[in-house]
């Protein structure tokens, strides 16, 4: 099995400390950071939202090959810099306002990470003024989470939010949780919608043109 194989199968299995161990040996045998990270990490998270889309593979599975994954990109983050390897884009990802629910965000977080993109985390109980901050700061997807039907409708005044403020054109934005549907998102004008944090990811993908 090759170095990359075995550093795919460490994150799909979510064995963080193999990860690890192995990205550091890539780039000890002189692999680019890019190599490791495309054919090793991504395809690794690509295969695992394959599994969970296809049902055999679960929550706690998805969210422990997620966190290898993450363990090995830091490790190899301050050599994509220095490659020059840029990311997709930059995603800003929230927990609605009124909204505390994290867990299913986080996913789509580490997911959409997996996939390439640059992360910034909100967090949850986001206010609109700190989506438009991101905005301004660069952002070029906002993805927005509600597990709850009442802070649904604040995702409509976070759209509007970024409606009056002029910037409506330069991001993309997209939107999901549980109670959140393809129709909702029509409806309040998002540019995407997806049902699970593999599928957010390749929607991200799709929206921004890769
Ligand atoms: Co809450 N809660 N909760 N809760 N909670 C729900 C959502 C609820 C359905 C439970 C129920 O009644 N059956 C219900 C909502 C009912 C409704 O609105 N119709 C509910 C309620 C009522 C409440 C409180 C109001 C309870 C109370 O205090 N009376 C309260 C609200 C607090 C607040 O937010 N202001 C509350 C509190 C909590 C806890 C704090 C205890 C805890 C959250 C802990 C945390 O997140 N750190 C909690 C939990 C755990 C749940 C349930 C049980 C599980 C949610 C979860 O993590 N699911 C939930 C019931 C349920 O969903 N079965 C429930 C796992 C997660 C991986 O899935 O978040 O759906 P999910 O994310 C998925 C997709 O939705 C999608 O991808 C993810 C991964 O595949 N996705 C996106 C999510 N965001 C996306 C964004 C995208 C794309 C896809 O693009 C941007």
């Amino acid at each position: 099995m090759s170095l990359i194989e075995e550093i795919r199968q460490a994150v799909i299995v979510g064995d963080a400390p193999d990860a690890k161990a192995k990205v550091e040996q890539a780039l000890n045998d002189n692999l680019t950071a890019d190599t490791v990270l495309r054919e090793g990490l991504i395809d690794a998270m690509r295969e695992v939202g394959q599994l969970f889309e296809e049902g055999d593979f679960f929550v706690p599975e998805m969210l422990i090959a997620a966190r290898a994954m993450k363990g090995a990109l830091d490790l190899l983050k301050p050599h994509l810099v220095e490659e020059g390897v840029e990311p997709l884009g930059k995603v800003a990802i929230g927990t609605v306002k009124g909204d505390l629910h994290d867990i299913g965000k986080s996913l789509v977080a580490m997911m959409m990470e997996g996939a390439g993109f640059e992360l910034v985390d909100l967090g949850v109980d986001v206010s609109p003024d700190k989506f438009i901050s991101v905005i301004q700061d660069g952002a070029d997807i906002v993805a927005m989470s509600a597990l709850l039907t009442t802070t649904m409708p604040n995702m409509k005044l976070i759209i509007e939010e970024i409606e009056a403020a002029g910037l409506r054109e330069q991001v993309v934005v997209m939107v999901g949780g549980a109670p959140v549907t393809q129709a909702f998102a029509d409806q309040i004008g998002a540019d995407g919608y997806a049902a699970d944090a593999s599928s957010a990811a390749r929607k991200a993908q799709e929206l921004i043109g890769r």
